[in-house]
Protein backbone atom coordinates (compact mmCIF):
# COMPACT_ATOMS: atom_id res chain seq x y z
CA UNK A 1 0.00 0.00 0.00
CA UNK A 2 0.97 3.57 -1.04
CA UNK A 3 1.10 6.00 1.67
CA UNK A 4 -1.10 9.25 0.80
CA UNK A 5 -2.28 12.54 2.47
CA UNK A 6 -5.27 14.35 1.95
CA UNK A 7 -4.88 17.49 0.41
CA UNK A 8 -7.39 20.40 1.04
CA UNK A 9 -7.86 22.86 -1.64
CA UNK A 10 -9.92 25.96 -0.26
CA UNK A 11 -10.93 28.04 -2.80
CA UNK A 12 -9.69 31.48 -2.40
CA UNK A 13 -12.67 33.69 -2.75
CA UNK A 14 -12.56 36.33 -5.52
CA UNK A 15 -12.95 39.82 -5.15
CA UNK A 16 -16.39 40.36 -6.77
CA UNK A 17 -18.11 38.01 -3.75
CA UNK A 18 -21.48 38.74 -4.11
CA UNK A 19 -24.93 38.29 -2.26
CA UNK A 20 -27.76 37.78 -5.27
CA UNK A 21 -29.98 34.84 -4.49
CA UNK A 22 -28.70 33.21 -7.29
CA UNK A 23 -29.57 29.55 -5.67
CA UNK A 24 -33.12 28.77 -5.78
CA UNK A 25 -33.10 25.81 -3.07
CA UNK A 26 -30.44 26.95 -1.20
CA UNK A 27 -31.88 28.73 1.54
CA UNK A 28 -29.43 31.03 2.73
CA UNK A 29 -28.76 32.44 -0.99
CA UNK A 30 -32.64 33.16 -0.97
CA UNK A 31 -32.23 34.67 2.55
CA UNK A 32 -29.64 37.22 1.83
CA UNK A 33 -30.35 38.50 -1.31
CA UNK A 34 -29.33 41.57 -2.30
CA UNK A 35 -27.63 42.37 0.87
CA UNK A 36 -24.46 44.39 1.21
CA UNK A 37 -21.21 41.64 0.67
CA UNK A 38 -17.65 42.15 2.16
CA UNK A 39 -15.18 40.75 -0.31
CA UNK A 40 -12.36 41.56 1.66
CA UNK A 41 -13.40 39.84 4.80
CA UNK A 42 -14.68 36.69 2.97
CA UNK A 43 -11.07 36.57 1.75
CA UNK A 44 -9.74 36.76 4.68
CA UNK A 45 -11.79 34.50 6.10
CA UNK A 46 -11.46 32.04 3.72
CA UNK A 47 -7.42 32.45 3.98
CA UNK A 48 -7.26 32.25 8.01
CA UNK A 49 -9.10 29.17 7.60
CA UNK A 50 -6.20 28.19 5.72
CA UNK A 51 -3.65 28.84 7.76
CA UNK A 52 -4.82 27.25 11.07
CA UNK A 53 -5.12 24.07 9.63
CA UNK A 54 -2.10 25.00 7.84
CA UNK A 55 -0.38 25.79 10.92
CA UNK A 56 -1.91 22.58 12.52
CA UNK A 57 0.08 20.39 10.28
CA UNK A 58 -2.82 19.32 7.32
CA UNK A 59 -1.55 19.55 4.01
CA UNK A 60 -3.17 23.11 2.64
CA UNK A 61 -3.45 24.09 -0.71
CA UNK A 62 -5.94 26.59 -3.11
CA UNK A 63 -7.83 27.04 -6.16
CA UNK A 64 -7.72 30.61 -7.19
CA UNK A 65 -10.95 32.48 -8.07
CA UNK A 66 -11.59 32.74 -12.03
CA UNK A 67 -12.08 35.74 -14.18
CA UNK A 68 -15.31 38.12 -13.26
CA UNK A 69 -17.49 39.24 -14.68
CA UNK A 70 -17.63 36.34 -17.27
CA UNK A 71 -17.79 38.54 -20.78
CA UNK A 72 -18.36 35.48 -22.69
CA UNK A 73 -21.74 34.61 -20.76
CA UNK A 74 -22.53 38.17 -21.09
CA UNK A 75 -21.59 38.34 -24.88
CA UNK A 76 -23.27 34.80 -25.76
CA UNK A 77 -26.54 36.54 -24.49
CA UNK A 78 -26.83 39.53 -26.84
CA UNK A 79 -25.00 42.15 -24.61
CA UNK A 80 -22.70 43.60 -27.33
CA UNK A 81 -20.43 46.79 -27.51
CA UNK A 82 -17.29 47.53 -25.18
CA UNK A 83 -16.85 46.01 -21.84
CA UNK A 84 -18.14 49.03 -20.11
CA UNK A 85 -20.82 48.82 -22.51
CA UNK A 86 -21.85 45.16 -21.97
CA UNK A 87 -21.97 46.10 -18.28
CA UNK A 88 -24.29 48.92 -18.28
CA UNK A 89 -26.25 47.18 -20.80
CA UNK A 90 -26.62 43.88 -18.84
CA UNK A 91 -27.32 45.92 -15.34
CA UNK A 92 -30.11 47.87 -16.88
CA UNK A 93 -32.03 44.96 -18.59
CA UNK A 94 -30.95 42.12 -16.96
CA UNK A 95 -29.10 43.05 -13.47
CA UNK A 96 -29.61 39.04 -12.56
CA UNK A 97 -27.76 38.03 -15.30
CA UNK A 98 -25.10 40.48 -14.13
CA UNK A 99 -25.20 39.31 -11.25
CA UNK A 100 -24.63 35.60 -12.31
CA UNK A 101 -21.71 37.06 -14.97
CA UNK A 102 -20.21 38.32 -11.39
CA UNK A 103 -20.79 35.32 -9.00
CA UNK A 104 -17.73 34.51 -7.29
CA UNK A 105 -19.18 31.20 -6.81
CA UNK A 106 -16.23 29.28 -7.91
CA UNK A 107 -14.59 29.90 -4.03
CA UNK A 108 -17.33 26.55 -3.36
CA UNK A 109 -14.10 24.05 -4.53
CA UNK A 110 -15.55 20.97 -3.07
CA UNK A 111 -18.19 21.78 -6.37
CA UNK A 112 -14.84 22.31 -8.76
CA UNK A 113 -14.87 18.25 -9.45
CA UNK A 114 -15.12 14.55 -8.47
CA UNK A 115 -11.87 13.55 -7.21
CA UNK A 116 -10.89 9.36 -7.32
CA UNK A 117 -7.23 9.07 -5.94
CA UNK A 118 -4.80 6.92 -7.20
CA UNK A 119 -5.45 3.98 -5.45
CA UNK A 120 -8.98 3.45 -6.64
CA UNK A 121 -8.41 4.03 -10.18
CA UNK A 122 -8.12 1.60 -13.02
CA UNK A 123 -4.93 2.96 -14.18
CA UNK A 124 -3.41 4.03 -11.14
CA UNK A 125 -3.50 7.63 -11.79
CA UNK A 126 -5.38 10.49 -9.60
CA UNK A 127 -8.76 11.08 -11.66
CA UNK A 128 -11.29 14.69 -11.69
CA UNK A 129 -14.19 15.24 -13.15
CA UNK A 130 -14.91 18.96 -13.62
CA UNK A 131 -18.51 19.52 -12.23
CA UNK A 132 -20.66 20.46 -14.69
CA UNK A 133 -23.30 22.57 -12.05
CA UNK A 134 -26.01 23.01 -14.81
CA UNK A 135 -28.96 23.26 -12.49
CA UNK A 136 -27.63 27.14 -12.20
CA UNK A 137 -27.09 29.38 -14.32
CA UNK A 138 -24.18 31.73 -12.93
CA UNK A 139 -22.03 27.91 -11.80
CA UNK A 140 -22.77 26.76 -15.19
CA UNK A 141 -20.16 28.59 -16.67
CA UNK A 142 -17.58 27.20 -13.84
CA UNK A 143 -16.37 24.21 -15.49
CA UNK A 144 -14.24 25.97 -18.89
CA UNK A 145 -11.78 27.84 -16.28
CA UNK A 146 -12.07 24.92 -13.34
CA UNK A 147 -11.08 22.76 -16.44
CA UNK A 148 -7.76 25.01 -17.42
CA UNK A 149 -6.92 25.51 -13.39
CA UNK A 150 -7.36 21.50 -12.56
CA UNK A 151 -4.97 21.17 -15.36
CA UNK A 152 -2.82 24.08 -14.70
CA UNK A 153 -1.73 22.49 -11.47
CA UNK A 154 -2.30 18.50 -12.20
CA UNK A 155 -1.13 18.83 -15.72
CA UNK A 156 1.68 15.83 -15.30
CA UNK A 157 -0.25 12.94 -17.09
CA UNK A 158 1.86 10.13 -16.20
CA UNK A 159 0.00 10.81 -12.54
CA UNK A 160 -3.37 12.52 -13.15
CA UNK A 161 -6.18 12.95 -15.58
CA UNK A 162 -8.65 15.33 -16.15
CA UNK A 163 -11.60 15.03 -17.66
CA UNK A 164 -14.25 17.57 -18.92
CA UNK A 165 -17.43 18.43 -17.09
CA UNK A 166 -20.47 15.80 -18.37
CA UNK A 167 -23.03 16.63 -20.91
CA UNK A 168 -24.50 19.76 -19.65
CA UNK A 169 -27.93 18.19 -19.61
CA UNK A 170 -30.32 18.25 -17.02
CA UNK A 171 -29.89 14.35 -17.10
CA UNK A 172 -26.14 14.77 -16.07
CA UNK A 173 -26.58 17.51 -13.75
CA UNK A 174 -23.17 17.25 -11.24
CA UNK A 175 -22.20 19.06 -8.43
CA UNK A 176 -18.50 17.40 -8.17
CA UNK A 177 -17.42 16.32 -4.45
CA UNK A 178 -20.41 17.61 -2.50
CA UNK A 179 -21.91 14.33 -3.43
CA UNK A 180 -19.15 12.16 -3.32
CA UNK A 181 -17.51 10.54 -0.32
CA UNK A 182 -14.48 8.34 0.49
CA UNK A 183 -13.97 6.02 3.13
CA UNK A 184 -11.08 3.78 3.56
CA UNK A 185 -8.57 2.59 6.20
CA UNK A 186 -5.98 4.84 5.09
CA UNK A 187 -5.62 7.59 2.55
CA UNK A 188 -3.13 5.64 0.69
CA UNK A 189 -5.20 2.64 0.45
CA UNK A 190 -8.21 1.25 -1.68
CA UNK A 191 -11.49 3.04 -0.77
CA UNK A 192 -14.78 2.68 -0.87
CA UNK A 193 -16.40 5.50 -3.30
CA UNK A 194 -20.08 6.34 -1.92
CA UNK A 195 -21.95 8.91 -4.92
CA UNK A 196 -25.22 10.27 -3.52
CA UNK A 197 -27.63 11.62 -5.89
CA UNK A 198 -30.72 13.71 -5.54
CA UNK A 199 -32.99 12.39 -8.71
CA UNK A 200 -32.91 9.39 -11.49
CA UNK A 201 -33.62 10.87 -14.71
CA UNK A 202 -34.28 7.83 -17.17
CA UNK A 203 -36.71 6.25 -14.21
CA UNK A 204 -39.49 8.70 -13.66
CA UNK A 205 -40.96 6.35 -10.59
CA UNK A 206 -38.12 7.02 -8.14
CA UNK A 207 -38.47 9.37 -5.19
CA UNK A 208 -37.60 13.19 -6.40
CA UNK A 209 -37.87 16.36 -4.26
CA UNK A 210 -41.39 18.64 -5.07
CA UNK A 211 -40.52 21.93 -4.11
CA UNK A 212 -36.57 22.51 -4.67
CA UNK A 213 -34.56 21.37 -7.30
CA UNK A 214 -32.24 17.82 -7.13
CA UNK A 215 -29.15 18.81 -8.82
CA UNK A 216 -27.42 15.56 -8.94
CA UNK A 217 -28.30 12.87 -11.02
CA UNK A 218 -27.85 8.92 -11.01
CA UNK A 219 -26.41 8.90 -14.26
CA UNK A 220 -24.20 11.89 -13.86
CA UNK A 221 -22.59 9.66 -10.77
CA UNK A 222 -22.43 6.46 -12.80
CA UNK A 223 -20.99 8.56 -15.49
CA UNK A 224 -18.01 9.73 -12.96
CA UNK A 225 -17.80 6.34 -11.31
CA UNK A 226 -16.78 4.97 -15.06
CA UNK A 227 -14.54 7.50 -16.51
CA UNK A 228 -12.35 7.33 -13.56
CA UNK A 229 -12.23 2.84 -13.82
CA UNK A 230 -13.48 2.70 -10.37
CA UNK A 231 -14.04 -1.47 -9.38
CA UNK A 232 -17.94 -1.69 -9.46
CA UNK A 233 -17.57 -3.21 -5.81
CA UNK A 234 -16.22 0.00 -4.35
CA UNK A 235 -18.56 2.38 -5.96
CA UNK A 236 -21.78 2.76 -4.06
CA UNK A 237 -24.40 5.04 -5.80
CA UNK A 238 -27.22 6.19 -3.00
CA UNK A 239 -30.32 8.43 -3.03
CA UNK A 240 -30.61 11.53 -0.76
CA UNK A 241 -33.58 11.39 0.59
CA UNK A 242 -36.05 14.08 -0.84
CA UNK A 243 -37.44 15.29 1.72
CA UNK A 244 -34.42 16.59 2.89
CA UNK A 245 -33.71 18.14 -0.24
CA UNK A 246 -37.35 19.75 0.35
CA UNK A 247 -36.06 21.43 3.40
CA UNK A 248 -32.64 23.33 1.92
CA UNK A 249 -30.39 20.28 1.79
CA UNK A 250 -28.78 20.82 -1.48
CA UNK A 251 -26.04 18.70 -1.38
CA UNK A 252 -25.58 15.79 0.47
CA UNK A 253 -22.25 18.12 2.21
CA UNK A 254 -25.17 19.60 4.06
CA UNK A 255 -26.49 16.44 5.76
CA UNK A 256 -23.06 14.11 5.89
CA UNK A 257 -19.81 13.93 5.84
CA UNK A 258 -17.15 11.21 5.59
CA UNK A 259 -13.43 10.90 6.49
CA UNK A 260 -11.19 7.62 7.09
CA UNK A 261 -13.76 4.52 8.10
CA UNK A 262 -16.13 7.38 9.90
CA UNK A 263 -18.92 8.42 8.50
CA UNK A 264 -20.71 11.17 10.30
CA UNK A 265 -24.33 11.68 8.99
CA UNK A 266 -28.33 12.73 10.15
CA UNK A 267 -30.41 9.70 10.12
CA UNK A 268 -32.23 11.35 7.61
CA UNK A 269 -29.76 12.18 4.84
CA UNK A 270 -30.31 9.04 2.95
CA UNK A 271 -33.43 7.32 1.24
CA UNK A 272 -32.65 3.67 2.39
CA UNK A 273 -30.06 4.48 5.89
CA UNK A 274 -29.79 0.63 6.98
CA UNK A 275 -29.74 -0.27 3.97
CA UNK A 276 -26.87 2.11 2.99
CA UNK A 277 -24.90 0.99 6.05
CA UNK A 278 -25.26 -2.21 4.97
CA UNK A 279 -23.84 -1.88 1.52
CA UNK A 280 -20.94 0.52 3.00
CA UNK A 281 -19.92 -2.31 5.82
CA UNK A 282 -19.99 -4.56 2.87
CA UNK A 283 -17.88 -2.83 0.61
CA UNK A 284 -15.74 -1.56 3.30
CA UNK A 285 -14.80 -5.43 4.27
CA UNK A 286 -13.85 -5.91 1.18
CA UNK A 287 -11.12 -3.46 1.46
CA UNK A 288 -10.11 -4.62 5.00
CA UNK A 289 -11.77 -1.59 6.66
CA UNK A 290 -14.46 -1.29 9.18
CA UNK A 291 -17.55 0.99 8.77
CA UNK A 292 -17.46 3.52 11.73
CA UNK A 293 -20.90 5.90 11.31
CA UNK A 294 -21.50 8.34 14.14
CA UNK A 295 -25.35 8.78 13.40
CA UNK A 296 -26.88 12.33 14.66
CA UNK A 297 -31.07 11.32 15.26
CA UNK A 298 -33.54 13.73 14.80
CA UNK A 299 -34.60 14.44 17.75
CA UNK A 300 -31.07 16.10 19.18
CA UNK A 301 -30.46 17.82 16.07
CA UNK A 302 -33.50 18.71 13.37
CA UNK A 303 -32.86 18.91 9.77
CA UNK A 304 -33.91 22.61 10.02
CA UNK A 305 -30.73 23.12 12.91
CA UNK A 306 -28.70 21.30 10.16
CA UNK A 307 -29.45 23.68 7.27
CA UNK A 308 -28.83 26.55 9.15
CA UNK A 309 -26.06 25.56 11.98
CA UNK A 310 -24.13 23.28 9.08
CA UNK A 311 -23.01 21.04 10.90
CA UNK A 312 -22.11 18.67 8.37
CA UNK A 313 -20.74 20.76 6.34
CA UNK A 314 -18.03 20.44 8.43
CA UNK A 315 -14.29 19.06 7.80
CA UNK A 316 -13.48 15.77 9.15
CA UNK A 317 -9.92 15.72 9.44
CA UNK A 318 -7.66 12.73 10.47
CA UNK A 319 -4.71 13.77 13.30
CA UNK A 320 -1.59 12.08 13.72
CA UNK A 321 -2.67 9.88 16.79
CA UNK A 322 -5.60 8.69 14.78
CA UNK A 323 -8.56 10.70 16.10
CA UNK A 324 -10.68 13.52 14.29
CA UNK A 325 -11.22 16.67 14.35
CA UNK A 326 -14.50 18.56 13.33
CA UNK A 327 -13.91 21.96 11.23
CA UNK A 328 -17.13 23.91 12.12
CA UNK A 329 -18.95 27.23 11.55
CA UNK A 330 -19.21 29.49 14.23
CA UNK A 331 -23.07 29.34 13.44
CA UNK A 332 -22.38 25.79 15.18
CA UNK A 333 -21.78 27.17 18.48
CA UNK A 334 -24.95 30.03 18.03
CA UNK A 335 -27.44 27.35 17.53
CA UNK A 336 -27.86 25.99 21.20
CA UNK A 337 -29.28 22.50 20.11
CA UNK A 338 -25.90 21.84 17.63
CA UNK A 339 -23.95 23.35 20.41
CA UNK A 340 -24.84 20.58 22.75
CA UNK A 341 -24.83 18.04 20.99
CA UNK A 342 -21.42 19.00 20.14
CA UNK A 343 -19.90 19.00 23.23
CA UNK A 344 -21.27 15.75 23.99
CA UNK A 345 -20.03 14.42 20.34
CA UNK A 346 -16.38 15.42 21.37
CA UNK A 347 -16.79 13.72 24.91
CA UNK A 348 -18.23 10.67 23.33
CA UNK A 349 -14.80 8.88 23.73
CA UNK A 350 -15.60 7.99 20.15
CA UNK A 351 -13.46 8.87 16.85
CA UNK A 352 -14.08 12.68 16.73
CA UNK A 353 -12.48 14.63 19.44
CA UNK A 354 -12.01 17.96 18.64
CA UNK A 355 -13.93 20.86 17.53
CA UNK A 356 -11.96 23.60 15.27
CA UNK A 357 -14.31 26.41 14.72
CA UNK A 358 -13.78 29.27 11.88
CA UNK A 359 -15.71 32.56 11.35
CA UNK A 360 -16.82 31.86 7.82
CA UNK A 361 -19.50 34.25 7.82
CA UNK A 362 -19.49 36.20 4.23
CA UNK A 363 -19.23 32.31 2.79
CA UNK A 364 -21.80 31.19 4.94
CA UNK A 365 -24.39 33.82 4.30
CA UNK A 366 -24.38 32.52 0.58
CA UNK A 367 -24.78 28.93 1.70
CA UNK A 368 -21.34 27.72 1.92
CA UNK A 369 -19.75 26.62 4.67
CA UNK A 370 -16.21 24.96 5.97
CA UNK A 371 -16.60 21.72 3.65
CA UNK A 372 -18.13 23.81 0.23
CA UNK A 373 -15.28 25.91 0.84
CA UNK A 374 -12.27 22.99 -0.32
CA UNK A 375 -11.31 20.21 -2.54
CA UNK A 376 -10.03 16.80 -0.94
CA UNK A 377 -7.47 15.76 -2.96
CA UNK A 378 -5.50 12.60 -1.54
CA UNK A 379 -1.60 12.20 -2.89
CA UNK A 380 1.35 10.00 -2.88
CA UNK A 381 4.27 11.57 -2.16
CA UNK A 382 5.05 11.03 -5.61
CA UNK A 383 1.89 13.17 -6.93
CA UNK A 384 2.51 15.67 -4.40
CA UNK A 385 5.92 16.27 -6.28
CA UNK A 386 4.24 16.35 -9.49
CA UNK A 387 1.90 19.19 -9.41
CA UNK A 388 1.98 22.49 -9.58
CA UNK A 389 3.43 23.96 -5.87
CA UNK A 390 2.71 27.58 -6.16
CA UNK A 391 -0.43 26.46 -4.70
CA UNK A 392 0.42 25.33 -1.65
CA UNK A 393 -0.15 27.25 1.42
CA UNK A 394 2.64 28.61 3.15
CA UNK A 395 3.42 31.03 5.90
CA UNK A 396 5.02 32.63 2.48
CA UNK A 397 1.92 32.77 0.32
CA UNK A 398 -0.24 33.48 2.84
CA UNK A 399 1.59 36.60 3.82
CA UNK A 400 1.36 37.70 0.20
CA UNK A 401 -2.24 36.79 0.01
CA UNK A 402 -3.22 38.69 2.90
CA UNK A 403 -1.33 42.34 1.38
CA UNK A 404 -3.42 41.48 -2.09
CA UNK A 405 -6.04 41.27 -0.61
CA UNK A 406 -5.84 44.62 0.87
CA UNK A 407 -4.24 45.87 -2.15
CA UNK A 408 -7.00 44.79 -4.56
CA UNK A 409 -10.64 44.10 -2.48
CA UNK A 410 -13.42 46.49 -1.29
CA UNK A 411 -15.22 46.00 1.70
CA UNK A 412 -18.57 46.87 0.90
CA UNK A 413 -20.19 45.31 -2.34
CA UNK A 414 -24.07 46.26 -2.82
CA UNK A 415 -25.83 45.32 -5.79
CA UNK A 416 -25.89 48.25 -7.74
CA UNK A 417 -21.67 48.92 -7.82
CA UNK A 418 -21.64 45.56 -10.02
CA UNK A 419 -22.73 48.18 -12.70
CA UNK A 420 -19.54 50.64 -12.26
CA UNK A 421 -17.32 49.24 -14.85
CA UNK A 422 -14.02 50.16 -12.74
CA UNK A 423 -14.98 47.05 -10.77
CA UNK A 424 -14.27 44.72 -13.74
CA UNK A 425 -11.15 47.08 -14.27
CA UNK A 426 -10.34 45.98 -10.38
CA UNK A 427 -10.90 42.66 -10.70
CA UNK A 428 -8.47 42.33 -14.27
CA UNK A 429 -5.62 43.68 -12.42
CA UNK A 430 -6.27 41.70 -8.96
CA UNK A 431 -6.15 38.48 -10.93
CA UNK A 432 -3.12 39.34 -13.09
CA UNK A 433 -1.03 40.15 -9.97
CA UNK A 434 -2.40 36.85 -8.53
CA UNK A 435 -1.23 35.03 -11.15
CA UNK A 436 2.18 35.85 -10.68
CA UNK A 437 2.30 35.39 -6.90
CA UNK A 438 0.80 31.54 -7.95
CA UNK A 439 3.66 31.00 -10.74
CA UNK A 440 0.60 30.18 -13.15
CA UNK A 441 1.49 32.78 -15.38
CA UNK A 442 -1.31 31.80 -18.13
CA UNK A 443 -4.04 30.59 -15.77
CA UNK A 444 -7.07 32.23 -17.59
CA UNK A 445 -7.98 32.28 -21.14
CA UNK A 446 -7.43 36.13 -21.53
CA UNK A 447 -3.70 35.92 -20.19
CA UNK A 448 -2.86 33.89 -24.18
O1 LIG B 1 -24.13 26.33 -5.28
N1 LIG B 1 -24.13 29.29 -3.40
C1 LIG B 1 -23.56 28.00 -3.67
C2 LIG B 1 -23.11 27.34 -2.39
C3 LIG B 1 -22.33 26.09 -2.66
C4 LIG B 1 -22.11 25.27 -1.44
N2 LIG B 1 -21.35 24.12 -1.74
C5 LIG B 1 -21.48 22.92 -1.15
N3 LIG B 1 -22.48 22.60 -0.42
N4 LIG B 1 -20.56 22.04 -1.37
C6 LIG B 1 -24.54 27.10 -4.41
O2 LIG B 1 -25.74 27.18 -4.11
C7 LIG B 1 -25.02 31.49 -4.00
C8 LIG B 1 -24.67 32.65 -4.90
C9 LIG B 1 -25.60 33.79 -4.74
O3 LIG B 1 -26.77 33.62 -4.43
O4 LIG B 1 -25.16 34.96 -4.96
C10 LIG B 1 -24.34 30.19 -4.37
O5 LIG B 1 -23.98 29.99 -5.52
Amino acid sequence: MQTAREYNFDGLVGPSHNYAGLSFGNVASSNNVNSVSNPKEAALQGLAKMRALAQRGFAQALLPPQDRPNFRLLRSLGFTGSDAEVISRAHREAPVILASAYSASPMWTANAATVSPSADTADGRTHFTVANLNNKLHRSYEHAQTARTLRAIFGDERHFAVHDALPPTPAFGDEGAANHTRLCAAHGAPGVEMFVYGRVEFDPGAPAPVRFPARQTLEASQAVARLHGLDPARALFVQQDPATIDQGVFHNDVIAVGNGNVLFYHEQAFVDESGTLDRLRRALAGVHAELRPVRVAASEVSVADAVSSYLFNSQLLSKPDGRMALVVPQECQENPAVAAYLQRLAASGGPIDELISFDLRQSMRNGGGPACLRLRVALTDAEAAAMHRGVLLTEDLYGKLVAWVGRHYRDRLAPDDLADPSLAVEVQAALDELTTILGLPALYASQQ
